[in-house]
């Protein structure tokens, strides 16, 4: 692996994050938002071992100890806590970093036969596509749709039959909901992917535990925030008018879940790190609702409850 492919800068920090290997701990937290990487890190950490700030990626290493509301003590459990920026290009760039943190051998810049298996949680911001969906409610992200092309880039297999089906029948809505006309009838393509079911269930406990009601249920993954999630306030009009609604609409066969939200990351997160085999999920807080109209910018203390039902679930699974 030359310098030109994973450049190291000669402190032995990799380029983007601007840590070393031995500063990532292999339990991971990625946010979009630098100031909330810092929040996190000054309010749910402890013994911060280190904290960088390059290029607008804000990274911390410390230690989570996060109690189950069921007085379940959960052993201390070293964290990083870093940042995606928004959308899969930014996220394509930290996600690769911190695999190579992982994996590389940064003295002789080869693959280490033996690493642990990472455990990467998404903790974002999201808009809300059920009506009945309250603002301040987590979505835990069961299957993504990457609307993205960031993922078309890795090869990752099927990860099972309903990533297959669901991006058959998402591709057939796509094509439908395109304005007649347009010039880029099918050349949009979603890409299916699937969170790693272990971490689903985890954090499904750690909303019960802690009492933070969640939904469960599919999240789509953008390329924008304004025409690729519907929203039309440009003199050039979106390819997909009123894709929000396709989407919501649509019934997946899921034993009653649906599309729940619409963000701009989770997808290439669990594509990308699922094909090599580490853990990785997403939960994502409300603050909007695209089908009541309804955005809430005071959203903190909601984003804080995401935060710890993630910190949890890392620690149960760490715990087993
Ligand atoms: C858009 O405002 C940003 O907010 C959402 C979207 O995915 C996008 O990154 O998530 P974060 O709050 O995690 O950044």
């Amino acid at each position: 692996m030359t310098s030109a492919d994973l450049p190291i800068d000669e402190n032995g920090r990799i380029y983007h994050l601007q840590i070393k290997p031995e500063q990532m701990a292999p339990n991971i937290l990625l946010v979009g938002d630098p100031g909330r990487a810092e929040f996190i890190g000054s309010t749910l950490l402890r013994d911060i071992e280190v904290e960088r700030e390059h290029r607008g990626i804000v990274t911390v290493t410390g230690t989570s100890e996060i109690t189950g509301g069921r007085a379940t003590i959960i052993s201390p459990v070293r964290t990083t806590v870093t940042t995606a920026g928004m959308g899969t290009p930014s996220l394509e760039i930290v996600v690769n970093e911190l695999v190579a943190l992982n994996e590389i051998n940064f003295e002789t810049r080869t693959r280490k036969l033996d690493f642990p298996r990472l455990h990467i949680l998404r903790v974002g911001t999201s808009g809300g596509l059920q009506a009945s969906t309250k603002i301040g409610t987590p979505i835990i992200t069961s299957y993504a749709i990457g609307m993205d092309n960031t993922g078309l880039f890795y090869e990752a297999p099927y990860p099972d039959q309903i990533c297959e089906r669901l991006e058959q029948d998402l591709g057939h809505i796509v094509r439908n909901a395109m304005s007649i006309g347009s010039r880029f009838h099918g050349k949009i393509h979603p890409y299916v992917s699937r969170a790693e079911p272990t971490i689903v269930d985890a954090l499904l406990e750690g909303s019960a535990s802690l009492g933070v009601p969640a939904k469960l249920g599919l999240t789509v993954s953008t390329s924008g925030f304004y025409a690729p999630q519907g929203r039309d306030i440009g003199r050039v009009k979106p390819a997909i008018p009123e894709i929000e609604s396709a989407f919501a609409e649509y019934d997946p066969m899921l034993g009653g879940q649906r599309i729940e939200n619409m963000e701009m990351e989770t997808s290439f997160l669990i594509h990308f790190l699922g094909a090599l085999g580490y853990w990785a999920g997403s939960i994502c807080t409300t603050i909007n609702n695209r089908r009541t109209n309804t955005f809430d910018h005071h959203y903190q203390e909601a984003v804080k409850n995401s935060t710890r039902v993630a910190l949890l679930a890392l620690a149960v699974i760490r715990s087993r």
